[in-house]
């Protein structure tokens, strides 16, 4: 440990002395936590709410062979992403207010290369058009029609994604057009996976069909890098699922990881990043009843945690222990 903090130090004096000496304790400790390898818990993967549970199956069997976290999530959301059954998530999912299903996707890697679409339709796996985006093209994210065209020009084929059932469900809400999106509509919703590979490595994907009977053109957190999921090798991943509107506004996955550079349990860091939705919810006084919002993070040592505004929000971990289903903690306890 003393030599490698030596040579920190010594390469950050070498290079950059004086933009490095700024964070040079800071860097000291990022390094303290990603050198104790006989104390980190991995491979790992966490996904949100119960489909959460066949998605880590297939995440793991990519994370048991020592396969890549990247591979691993990819693979893991593509699960969820073709299930008809599963009504808020790629095929099958709910569509806007206008009947069309839109799908909102994004992936991150351990290198920070990052890649998303958003409002795309027709297409079963955006997570895996998210990352051509991010592999194929010099750019970060693509949308609607540009989305849907680069699909096409990646082999992807144009499909029907609306099921009778949603069809039908569509066509009843139309008689109201009442909307009010409620927490926790038939425990599903986004799929947001993070996960540490056997090597030490850090990704995510999230994908989701957004909220039902949103407004043709709406995008919610999932796609955006930072609101819906974000990865930084050295430190965490995070990522989250509920109203998309919330979680933009503090930029929610961010701040996750962002509080646990600053030395917090994935744990406390959800719970800080809900309470600062709980804030707003009330600077802008508006009730809470109406929102949920649910964290999980994962850090460099495998150490997770969750949190969300109201219960009924719970996710997925393998490990070596198995594949569970946890309940997370919540802050609205009335
Ligand atoms: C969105 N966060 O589009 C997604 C959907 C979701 O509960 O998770 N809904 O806002």
């Amino acid at each position: 440990m003393a030599n490698r903090r030596n040579f920190i130090k010594t390469t950050a004096i070498a290079s950059v002395a004086v933009a490095l000496n700024a964070f040079k304790d800071k860097t000291d400790e990022i390094e303290e936590v990603s050198s104790i390898s006989g104390k980190v818990k991995k491979p790992i993967v966490l996904s949100t709410w119960n489909f959460g549970i066949p998605a880590n199956e297939a995440a793991w069997d990519v994370l048991k062979k020592k396969g890549r976290a990247l591979d691993a999530v990819e693979t893991g959301v593509r699960i969820t992403e073709a299930d008809p059954k599963e009504r808020s998530v790629g095929y099958g999912g709910r569509p806007d207010r206008d009947g069309r299903v839109t799908l909102d996707a994004c992936i991150m890697d351990e290198f920070s290369n990052i890649g998303s679409v958003a409002c795309l339709e027709h297409i079963k796996h955006p997570i895996s058009v998210a990352r051509a985006v991010m592999e194929k093209t010099p750019h970060v994210m693509l949308v609607g029609e540009g989305a849907f065209q680069f699909a096409l020009s990646q082999g992807h084929k144009k499909e029907n994604l609306l099921v009778e059932t949603s069809e039908k469900e569509w066509k009843e809400w139309l008689k109201t057009s009442d909307y009010h999106p409620k927490a926790n509509i038939e425990n599903h919703d986004t799929i947001g996976m993070i996960a540490l590979d056997e090597h030490g490595n850090l990704s995510g994907a999230c994908t989701t069909s957004g909220l039902a009977y949103k407004m043709h053109g709406r995008v919610g957190d999932s796609p955006i890098i930072g609101a819906g999921l974000y990865v930084d090798n050295e430190i965490g991943a995070a990522t989250a699922t509920g109203h998309g509107e919330e979680v933009i506004r503090i930029a929610g996955c961010h701040l996750v990881v962002e509080l646990m550079r600053q030395g917090k349990s994935p744990q406390k860091a959800c719970e800080e990043a809900v309470m600062r939705i709980v804030k707003l919810t009330q600077i802008r006084n508006k009730n809470l009843k109406d929102i949920q919002v649910g964290f999980i993070a994962l850090n460099k040592k495998g150490e997770h945690g969750a949190y969300c505004v109201q219960g009924g929000f719970n996710y997925a971990k393998y490990d070596e222990t198995g594949n569970k289903l946890i309940d997370a903690a919540y802050y609205l306890k009335v």
